[in-house]
């Protein structure tokens, strides 16, 4: 990994029309699958998925991020395996959630995909960010297609397929791996003409990584940071919270995933995407408002 820039780190990503959010951004989650972890199937209806996204942004949701595809890995202890889809279905499922939101909300949507095809549909309907946890792997091109549109993208760390990304996953150094993969992906993004104020970066916690992976990878949230792009996290409800506490059950594990969320904010994480909205904006309020006292 590069030496860090500290003079070029950019805290406040910029999406949709709007000056950049200043304070820690939570983006609330809306899966429209059968499948992820933590709460697959509940949402499938396309009316359900709108009315949860619409919930949370009542609870403090500065972003809704809206996806399609499980990647739940098929190695770990409570995984069954992703499903893949191929792009109809896909865009089936999320465009009426997509399109229901933009017309409902004034709070910018988020579509969660690496596809091209399913990022277009999803920009056409409304959405104004890209949430590719391929890291720009899978569709190179998707970075065109977000600087055409004037969109903003987040580009996520993950290692090897997401079948079997948790199987004994390994590295030298996880922090400088994971901020070179980063680092290279979102100037290739400003490349293809996304604006660099429009680029997160996101170490893509349980993608090919164990709990200690993910721990090293959230301490070192300050690190990432100085490569110059605000960072996102996302540990909401995952199994590090699980193996950190020893709760087995995903939608349990709430008060293990706002001490992420807060920890990781208070190490220099712009946006948090979280499963429990009301909980964290509640957690980040306070800890934010001492983190920003200088105790006098
Ligand atoms: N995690 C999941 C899905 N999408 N996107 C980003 N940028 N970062 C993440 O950590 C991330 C993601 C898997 O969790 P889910 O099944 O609860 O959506």
């Amino acid at each position: 990994m590069e030496e860090p820039i500290t003079d070029r780190t950019l805290r406040r990503w910029r999406i949709g029309e709007g000056p950049a959010a200043s304070g820690t951004l939570v983006m609330g989650v809306v899966n429209v699958t059968p499948d992820s972890f933590s709460d697959g199937g509940k949402f499938l209806d396309p009316n359900a998925a709108i009315a949860h996204g619409l919930r949370l942004v009542d609870e403090g949701a500065g972003l809704l991020d809206v996806g399609g595809e499980s990647t739940r890995p098929g190695g770990g202890v409570y995984g069954r395996g992703m499903t893949a889809l191929d792009d109809e279905h896909e865009i089936a499922r999320i465009l009426p959630v997509v399109r229901g939101l933009a017309r409902q909300t004034a709070a910018p949507i988020c579509i969660d995909t690496r596809k091209l095809e399913v990022a277009r549909a999803a920009l056409d309907a409304g959405a104004t960010v890209v949430n590719d946890v391929s890291g720009l792997t899978h569709a190179p091109a998707l970075a065109h297609l977000v600087a055409e549109r004037g969109a903003s993208l987040c580009v996520m760390h993950a290692r090897g397929d997401f079948a079997t990304m948790q199987v004994a996953p390994r590295y030298d150094d996880v922090v400088g791996e994971v901020g070179a993969f980063l680092a290279a992906a979102a100037i290739r993004a400003e490349e293809a003409g996304v604006a660099r104020a429009r680029i997160a970066i996101d170490p893509g916690i349980g993608f090919g990584k164990t709990t200690a992976h993910n721990v090293a990878l959230l301490a070192a949230i300050p690190r990432l940071a100085a490569l110059g792009y605000p960072v996102l996290v996302g540990a909401s409800r995952k199994a590090m919270i699980g193996e950190l506490t020893g709760v087995a059950v995903p939608g349990e594990r709430i008060f293990g995933s706002i001490g992420a969320a807060v920890a990781a904010a208070m190490r220099g994480a712009s946006v948090v995407r979280v499963h429990d909205v009301r909980a964290t904006v509640q957690a980040l309020k306070v800890a934010c408002a001492i983190a920003a006292c200088d105790g006098t």
